[in-house]
């Protein structure tokens, strides 16, 4: 294969469909993976008919740590060559505060932003270091760089995932693995209706009055730190809406 393979996680909708959609055109063979088959067949066709890219779909939880071996042990042995990860599959549950909010909630977000991303990255990087080549993609968020009010657990992920990629960054030196972590401000995805649990109207209003950033400004984004060269590590990018100054500092018309 001369086309380079780029794992994703939470390919099915948002930021990391477009990330798919912007590296199948920038010659990489795919494994997108996710809890919703039927998008993930949706998405290998779309991609497979527009453009030469292969995709491959892994169906699975990335809370099961053994779903997330077994899936990877299922790829034929060639696919096992991962260049690239990006460890983007991530959620907010409920905006409450700690002494009322929903333990469930908490239980989701730690599993699947924190305990899922390791999974992942413990499945993956050994065979990068053993190549002593690749590259590890952390999504964040501005929510890991500060906090507000109600978001305590989702923003305590975050500020997770940004101390465990600076780690990583450290361990992974000797082996000339990159790692990387691009931190979005707002983006208009399928974020705010599931944190809000299929609740449109609100989801809606979080996007009120400004533009927010869209899937593709952040795949973009992702595209851009991989295709530097080979001496060069984006460590971290935070990318913001025009209109948004803070986690907290939005500026909307009314
Ligand atoms: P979406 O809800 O559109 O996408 C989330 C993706 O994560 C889906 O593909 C979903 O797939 C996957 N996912 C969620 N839970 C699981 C799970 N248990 N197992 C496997 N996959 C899972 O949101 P975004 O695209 O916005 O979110 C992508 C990342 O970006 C997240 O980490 C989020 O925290 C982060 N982010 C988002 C921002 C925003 O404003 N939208 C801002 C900053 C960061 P499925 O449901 O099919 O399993
Ligand atoms: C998503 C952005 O500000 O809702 O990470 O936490 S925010």
């Amino acid at each position: 294969m001369d086309r380079k393979i780029a794992l994703i996680t939470g390919a099915t909708s948002g930021i990391g469909l477009e990330t798919a959609r912007v590296l199948a055109q920038n010659n990489y063979n795919l494994i997108l993976t996710g809890r919703r088959k039927d998008r993930l067949e949706q998405v290998k066709k779309e991609i497979e008919s527009d453009c030469p890219a292969q995709v491959l779909i892994l169906n699975f939880d990335i809370r099961d740590k053994a779903e997330v071996k077994n899936a990877y042990e299922s790829l034929p042995s060639d696919w096992k060559q991962i260049d690239v990860l990006i460890n983007n599959a991530g959620l907010a549950a409920g905006l409450a505060p700690v002494d009322s909010a929903d333990m469930n909630d908490w239980e989701q977000m730690i599993d699947t932003n924190i305990k899922g991303l390791l999974y992942m990255s413990q499945t993956v990087s050994p065979g990068m270091i053993e190549r002593k080549s690749g590259h590890i993609v952390n999504i964040s968020s501005v929510a890991g760089k500060e906090v507000y009010p109600n978001g305590s657990v989702y923003c305590g992920t975050k500020h997770a995932v940004a101390a465990i990629s600076r780690t990583m960054r450290i361990e992974l030196l000797p082996s000339g693995v990159k790692v990387s972590t691009v931190s979005p401000g707002a983006v208009d995805t399928e974020f705010s209706l599931v944190r809000f649990k299929g609740d449109r109207q609100r989801a809606d209003k979080v996007y009120d009055g400004f533009t927010p950033l869209y899937a593709k400004d952040i795949a973009d984004t992702i595209w851009f730190v991989l295709s530097r060269p080979s001496h060069v590590n984006i460590d971290d990018i935070l990318v913001m809406p025009t209109a948004q100054g803070s986690a907290r500092d939005f500026f909307r018309e009314s």
